[in-house]
């Protein structure tokens, strides 16, 4: 084991030729943003990079199909991967993108300093030349079929069928993609790097995790399924591979090297150099030296991929670090499989995908539930599936019904028996023990628990287990309402507050804690938590550390007196009628369009006359929840509903029975009237009115506040 100083952590460069599906941010994104805000949380120095990758056929062949300029395609879609992770709460330090001009230069220093090391051999070889368009087709501009799988839609370089990477003259009955022509061998050369060259070094590094007979890292971190694919390769016998291009995007072969007209680099030489030019932009930016992270051993590098991307990052790039020298190599590189959605493979093409950045503008405030079902989803070791009634299943019984209730009873318990203040207590008394745990006092057992719960969250986080990560916290809540439904502190009060007092110290420990350690998985709702607790949000700077520390030396991690905001709830139901609509629209069904049959029909009322906005702002709007429901009795169409409005709670009569049943809104957030004058209905004062929208169908629906807002919010 080596104690590293500094951590280094790298997602693989998005292609900026299409938006980012939930497969992409589960392969790679995602577990490295949860592993890289739980190592901060740790008072690890951890760096965090990615950045758009723009070259290659992937972004010409796109440019070329749409009828825009490369420079159109990676503009915008740069921008868009931007934006889409900066919503999902994913926290680079840094996004960077190759198109820069340090990054070209970043990578021209490496290739001359290969070539001046004579790492490359240069070859002139036959290559397919379409002649029609007059140019080389390199990789993805020629399609055939796979000579391992004999999948007929193969690219000249891969084959995403069965995964395997490929040389364009391997293809069998190679096609043009510009043109759909056969196309013809003609001569080039090329800098090719002798991948058999390094094949000596390579396999103990892989297999023992040795380099230069020194340990390096322990290969038995790494994934089986990352080992096997080099194991392959390797056992396949490695050749010599092109690290140029005849293209005409790209980063250019240095000027200065002969027959480097018209040449670039090839984008899987470029793409990985990509990572050492964002380290370079954003310690130039925060002054700091790359060289740090890249040259001295006792930085860490962790790279985080898709399983498409191994051999690049296993085999490749390691050939290129080494060949240049000087330069770390991976500790590991813990790779996911794929992510499949509704029984099939996510396809761009077939738009057979769930779009992040559709997801977030249609279900706005639910992004850490999508964070918490890809977590709880994540292909680690085989493929898995998204679906969206597992999403909303996941949502409801595990965030609302578990994470949420728990906390929303401790902390309404809170304000109720000491005014919104933690209880005093003397945690050293001797009780009789709680129902549900060992004989013992607050920290003898009970505190043990928590911190053991939150070492084995640890635990598995440092070795990429995220979905047992996952799992320990939501452990941590469960345990927490079992806690309170076996001590029933509502009921004890009256008889013995002093336990009712050690009950929920206990308790508000477990929710400060939970507000620390679920930071990583739901950073949105952490915040949202801290602010209930009345603490500060976190910074990334050694919190849960700390916390655990505290917890071992028996301190509080909130101060008896500490007072705490209002009590909400972090997460609310997701209900039926959301799921169906994208389930709709994935199976491209009728509500997702938006001129659909139904929507067609519709005879939308006519707009009413305009009014001035004084008399607007007379109205009170204000987002609410329903916290309880039932029939009225003898009345078909009432509901009687019970109001949270944060400050206040009331009574409002609705009448939605038709279209609803009372379990299927408790829990809802809604938006309601909040000043209209009390009004009797069948004996029930009705203080207010929930606003509805109706259908063509006559079928009323609520007109939904966000999960972000609390209730009582104004709306304006
Ligand atoms: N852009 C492939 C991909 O998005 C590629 C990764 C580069 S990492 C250096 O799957
Ligand atoms: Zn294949």
């Amino acid at each position: 084991m080596i104690q590293y100083k500094r951590h280094l952590v790298t997602a693989a460069l998005p292609y900026a030729n299409g938006p980012l599906h939930v497969g992409h941010l589960c392969g790679a994104y995602l577990p490295a943003d949860v592993y890289v805000r739980f190592q901060r949380l740790m008072g690890k120095d951890i760096l965090y990079i990615c950045g758009s990758d723009e070259h290659g056929a992937a972004i010409t062949m796109r440019a070329l199909r749409e009828g825009k300029t490369p420079r159109e395609i990676i503009d915008a879609y740069h921008d868009l991967f931007k934006e889409t992770f900066r919503r999902i709460g994913i926290s680079f330090d840094y996004y960077h993108r190759t198109s820069e001009i340090l990054h070209h230069q970043t990578s021209q220093d490496m290739f001359r300093e290969l070539h001046r090391k004579g790492a490359f051999v240069e070859l002139e070889t036959e290559q397919y030349f379409d002649v029609a368009a007059g140019q080389f087709l390199a990789d993805r501009y020629l399609t055939g079929t796979c000579p391992k799988c004999s999948n007929p839609g193969a690219y000249g370089d891969q084959c995403e069928q069965c995964g395997s990477s490929l040389n364009p003259v391997d293809l069998i009955e190679p096609k043009s993609v510009l043109t759909g022509e056969k196309p013809e061998l003609r001569k080039t050369r090329h800098w090719y790097l002798p991948l058999d060259q390094h094949e000596s070094w390579l396999k103990p590094w892989l297999e023992e995790g040795t380099l230069d007979g020194h340990y390096h890292h322990d290969p038995a971190q790494w994934k089986n399924h990352v080992l096997g694919q080099c194991r392959s390769w390797i056992e396949g016998g490695l050749q010599a591979r092109a690290m140029t291009r005849d293209l005409d995007w790209g980063v250019d072969v240095p000027a200065e090297l002969p027959g480097a007209e018209g040449k670039k680099l090839y984008v899987w030489m470029d793409a990985p150099i990509g990572y050492i030019s964002a380290t370079r932009q954003w310690a130039l930016e925060h002054g700091k030296n790359w060289e740090d992270y890249w040259k001295d051993p006792e930085c860490e590098l962790i790279q985080f991929i898709g399983k498409d991307n191994i051999v690049f990052h296993c085999i490749i790039f390691p050939a290129i670090l080494r060949a240049h020298g000087g330069l770390n190599l991976p500790s590991n590189v813990p790779a996911n499989q794929f992510m499949n959605l509704e029984g099939e493979k996510i396809s761009t093409s077939r738009n057979w995908a769930v779009w992040v950045h559709e997801f977030m503008d249609e279900l706005p405030g639910y992004e850490d539930s999508l964070r918490y079902y890809l977590i709880k989803h994540m292909p680690e070791q085989k493929d898995s599936e998204f679906t969206w009634k597992g999403f909303q299943d996941a949502h409801n019984n595990e965030l609302v019904n578990n994470l949420s209730n728990f906390v929303h009873r401790v902390l309404s318990l809170t304000h109720k028996f000491y005014d919104g203040r933690i209880p005093d207590f003397d945690p050293d008394q001797g009780f009789e023990g709680l129902a549900g745990m060992d004989l013992g006092g607050f920290h003898d057992v009970e505190l043990i628990f928590l911190f053991d719960e939150l070492q084995e969250m640890a635990d598995h986080l440092r070795s990429f287990d995220f979905r047992a990560s996952l799992a320990k916290l939501m452990e941590i809540c469960s345990f927490g309402n079992q806690l309170l439904q076996l001590n029933e502190p509502w009921k004890l009060q009256k008889e013995d507050p002093d336990t009712v007092k050690v009950v929920m110290n206990l308790c508000l420990h477990y929710v400060t804690a939970l507000s620390i350690a679920m930071e990583p998985f739901l950073p949105f709702a952490a915040d949202r938590l801290r602010r209930m607790l009345g603490l500060e949000s976190l910074k990334g700077a050694n919190e849960l550390n700390d916390a655990l520390d505290k917890i071992a030396e028996g301190e509080y991690l909130l101060e008896p007196g500490h007072p705490i905001a209002a009590a909400n709830y972090l997460f609310s139901r997701i209900e039926d009628d959301l799921i169906q609509r994208q389930s709709d629209k994935l199976h491209g069904g009728a509500a997702a369009q938006p001129a659909s049959a139904g929507q067609e029909s519709f005879n939308a009322p006519p707009l009413k006359p305009v009014i001035s906005y004084d008399d607007f702002s007379k109205l009170d709007l204000r987002t609410a929840r329903i916290t309880a429901a039932e029939k009225v009795p003898k009345a078909d169409k009432l509901l009687r509903l019970e109001i949270d409005l944060g400050f206040e709670k009331r009574t409002v009569v609705s009448g939605i029975a038709e279209h609803y049943t009372p379990e299927e809104i408790v829990g809802r957030s809604v938006l309601i009237l909040a000043n209209l004058a009390p009004r009797q209905l069948r004996g029930i004062e009705s203080n207010g009115m929930i606003l509805m929208a109706e259908n063509g169908e006559g079928k009323l629906t609520f007109v939904s506040a966000t999960a972000e807002t609390q209730p009582g919010a104004e709306v304006k």
